[in-house]
């Protein structure tokens, strides 16, 4: 998608401060983190949220998610960590490019 902003992470047009890459996969730290580490784990496939996913995704969806804990004790978060897919307007998603949010650092008791 050539107005997608991740896409353009992919291909290298914007900057983003990369922790990962792989043939299918790329992560990086969000930009507005709401907690002391906070990435972003995405396709280099544009595939728009979870709610567009298929079987055929099924693969992708397994490799993103399993990115999840390797790169969190990359990070330092060896307490644990979260993850967040918002899907869609109505789920706070404002990137049409499926993300796995990875963070953790802040207080337990809060958001982050
Ligand atoms: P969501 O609401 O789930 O779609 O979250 C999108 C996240 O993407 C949000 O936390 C901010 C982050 N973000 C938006 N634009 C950029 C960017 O250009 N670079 C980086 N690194 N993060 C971005």
């Amino acid at each position: 998608m050539s107005d997608c902003i991740f896409c353009k992470i992919v291909r290298g047009e914007l900057p983003a401060s990369k922790v990962y890459e792989d043939e299918e996969l790329l992560a990086f730290h969000d930009i507005h983190p709401f907690a002391r580490v906070h990435l972003l784990i995405i396709p280099k496939l544009h595939v728009a949220s979870l709610a567009d996913c298929t079987v055929a995704h099924q693969d992708l969806l397994g490799k993103m998610l399993l990115l999840a804990p390797r790169l969190a004790k990359e990070s330092g978060l060896d307490a644990g960590f979260k993850t967040l897919i918002n899907t869609g307007r109505g789920g706070g998603q404002e990137v049409f490019h499926i993300h796995v949010h990875v963070f953790g650092g802040g207080d337990p008791a809060k958001r982050a």
